[in-house]
């Protein structure tokens, strides 16, 4: 099974603080995650200033990592690579 992850960024600028959601994309394509379901997180993981995303994937319980190339406004992915620890990929077990 192949699931397509949809995220939305809003930006501060409505009343709540909450602007209209924007669609993320990766290279001009929606983001997947090769089986199952996943989770995001929005953070500066390399200290540039850009927060990138940390995509959680079902599969193998792999973790990964989208830099975000844009220098201001809505982030720009490149691509992914699974974040390691000790030269190993990090596996997290669902459960
Ligand atoms: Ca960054």
């Amino acid at each position: 099974m192949i699931s397509a992850l949809l995220a939305f960024v809003a930006s501060p600028s409505g009343p709540d603080g909450l602007g209209a959601p924007s669609l993320l994309l990766d290279q001009g394509k929606l983001l997947s995650v090769t089986e199952g379901h996943a989770d995001l997180a929005m953070y500066d993981l390399d200290g540039d200033g850009a927060k990138d995303m940390i995509v959680g994937q079902f599969k193998d319980g792999l973790v990964r990592f989208y830099k975000n190339h844009a220098e201001k406004g809505s982030p720009k992915f490149e691509g992914f690579e699974y974040l390691k620890a000790a030269g190993a990929e990090i596996k997290i077990d669902a459960g």
